[in-house]
C-alpha cells in the first residue's frame, strides 16, 4: 500500500521553506557541503527525494547526515527504487539486483564482510520511515514519476520509484499540485522545469552536481562531488527575476 505522508504545508508562516534534494547516490561529501549552505530553520521542510544510498562511496555517511538533520528541520525522506531494493534484501529478497545496481558500494561504507547486521537497526529504522510521497497543500514530492490520472494514494511501486521520465513524460497531476521529482539524472547541471512537474536529479554520482531546491522561490544550491557550493546569487538567471 502506498505510503503518503500528507503534511500541509502553511503557506502564510513566513519562516517556513520547503526544500528538496536530489539522488545523493552516498555522495556523502557534496551532501554535506550543501546542507551546510542551506539557510534551513526548525520551521523548514526538507525532502530528500530518495536514492540515497548506492553506488557513490559514503552511503552510509550520507544517512547518518540525514539522520542528524531530523533533529533540525523537519524531515521527510522519499524512498527511492535504490532503498526498496535495499530493504527487499533486508526482508530475504535475493541480493543480485541490488548488487548490481550499487548495492556493494553501500555494503562497502557499512564494513561488510558477510553479516548484514553490520548495518545499524537505527539506519535500517530510518529508512523504513521514508515515504512514498509527501504531500503539501500545493505541491507533492515522489522519487520518479507518477500517473496524472491516478490518485496520489493510488500510484503504483513500479510508477513511483522505476519508471525514467524519458519513458513517460507526465501531464500535470489531477490534483492541481506540481511535482517534484528525482530519478531521472540530468547530468548537464541543469534541472527540468515543465507545467506541473520539476525533476531536480543533476547526476551528482556520474559527473554532474547534487541539487537543493527551495520550492516557493525557485533558489537552487548545487554542491559537486567534492563538495564545491553554488549558492542562489552565483545563479544569473534567477538574480534578474528577484
Ligand atoms: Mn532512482
Amino acid at each position: 500500500m502506498t505510503k503518503v505522508s500528507t503534511t500541509i504545508h502553511a503557506a502564510s508562516h513566513q519562516a517556513s521553506r520547503v526544500f528538496a534534494i536530489g539522488d545523493i547516490h552516498g555522495c556523502a561529501r557534496a551532501l554535506e557541503a550543501l546542507l551546510a549552505a542551506l539557510p534551513i530553520g526548525p520551521f523548514d521542510i526538507v525532502v530528500p527525494l530518495g536514492d540515497v544510498i548506492d553506488r557513490g562511496n559514503d552511503s552510509r555517511a550520507a544517512i547518518e547526515l540525514l539522520m542528524s538533520l531530523s533533529s533540525r528541520c523537519d524531515l521527510r525522506p522519499i524512498l527511492g527504487n535504490h532503498e526498496e531494493m535495499m530493504l527487499d534484501v533486508l526482508d530475504g529478497k535475493p541480493p543480485k539486483r541490488w548488487l548490481k545496481h550499487g548495492g556493494t558500494a553501500t555494503l562497502d561504507s557499512y564494513g561488510f564482510c558477510g553479516r548484514l547486521d553490520v548495518i545499524p537497526q537505527e539506519h535500517i529504522d530510518f529508512i523504513r520511515s521514508f515515504s512514498d510521497i509527501v504531500e503539501l497543500e500545493d505541491h507533492f514530492f515522489v522519487h520518479g514519476n507518477y500517473d496524472s490520472q491516478k490518485p496520489l494514494s493510488e500510484q503504483s511501486r513500479k510508477m513511483m520509484r522505476w519508471t525514467s521520465l524519458i519513458d513517460h513524460l507526465p501531464m500535470p497531476h489531477q490534483s492541481g499540485k506540481a511535482a517534484v521529482v528525482g530519478h531521472t539524472a540530468n547530468k548537464t547541471g541543469n534541472i527540468l522545469r515543465q507545467p506541473g512537474l520539476t525533476c531536480i536529479d543533476t547526476g551528482c554520482y556520474g559527473g554532474g552536481c547534487l541539487t537543493a531546491l527551495e520550492v516557493y522561490s525557485g533558489e537552487m544550491w548545487q554542491a559537486s562531488f567534492l563538495g564545491k557550493v553554488t549558492a542562489p546569487e552565483s545563479f544569473p538567471q534567477r538574480q534578474a527575476g528577484a
